[in-house]
């Protein structure tokens, strides 16, 4: 069964009034994310033994294989959008009491794990991705992965909430602020009930 684009939960227009508009959506979802699954689904065609993989097992068998990385490419960016659009939500950047409990455990405080998040998404350079994750000890901390490389195939942890930065996710309304990005997702955009249903 070949791999499918998700539908978003939420419509191309629900959160242009925080910051990401109808067209960065449009583009997003509807094109890159469509490629990737597109692209991803005819390397399963040509691999026989990736034929009844789940996405997880394409990762884990393609990460850190030279001769495969393109394969792993396509399937760790289709994991992390999925992610990603669980991610977002239309009355996003309200934190739950019990993930804000953890976040000033492992940070001091939500302006500091803001802080530390920002610093490893701006701080990714060219393309990828900024991570909250929960480590193999139950403590929170934040990474940044190049490409289509996430937490899940480092097995730096699990993925609470991770954001894309790439160019494409913000050059539409945001130029090349990519700071402004950042800041804008964590305190509007975030879904940190998404990031909560997360932890172990
Ligand atoms: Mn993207």
């Amino acid at each position: 069964m070949a791999f499918e684009l998700p539908a978003l939960t939420y419509s191309h227009s629900a959160l242009a009034e925080r910051g990401m508009s109808q067209e960065t959506l449009e583009l997003h979802h509807d094109k890159h994310h469509q490629a990737y699954v597109t692209a991803l689904n005819n390397f399963v065609e040509a691999n026989g033994d990736l034929q009844g993989k789940s996405l997880e097992e394409i990762i884990a068998a393609t990460y850190g294989d030279e001769a495969r990385a393109g394969i792993f490419n396509q399937a760790g960016q289709h994991w992390n959008h999925i992610h990603f659009w669980n991610a977002l939500a239309p009355n996003g950047g309200g934190i739950p009491g019990s993930l804000e409990a953890k976040l000033v455990e492992a940070f001091g405080s939500v302006d500091q794990f803001k802080d530390a998040f920002k610093a490893a998404a701006v701080g990714q350079f060219g393309s990828g991705w900024a991570w909250l994750i929960q480590k193999s000890d139950g403590s929170l901390g934040v990474t940044k992965t190049p490409n289509g490389v996430n937490p899940l195939a480092t097995g730096e942890g699990t993925a609470l909430l991770g954001l894309d930065v790439w160019e494409h996710s913000y050059y539409v309304d945001f130029r090349n602020r990519r700071p402004d990005y950042v800041t804008n997702f964590l305190d509007n955009l975030a879904n940190y009930e998404f990031a909560e249903s997360n932890l172990a």
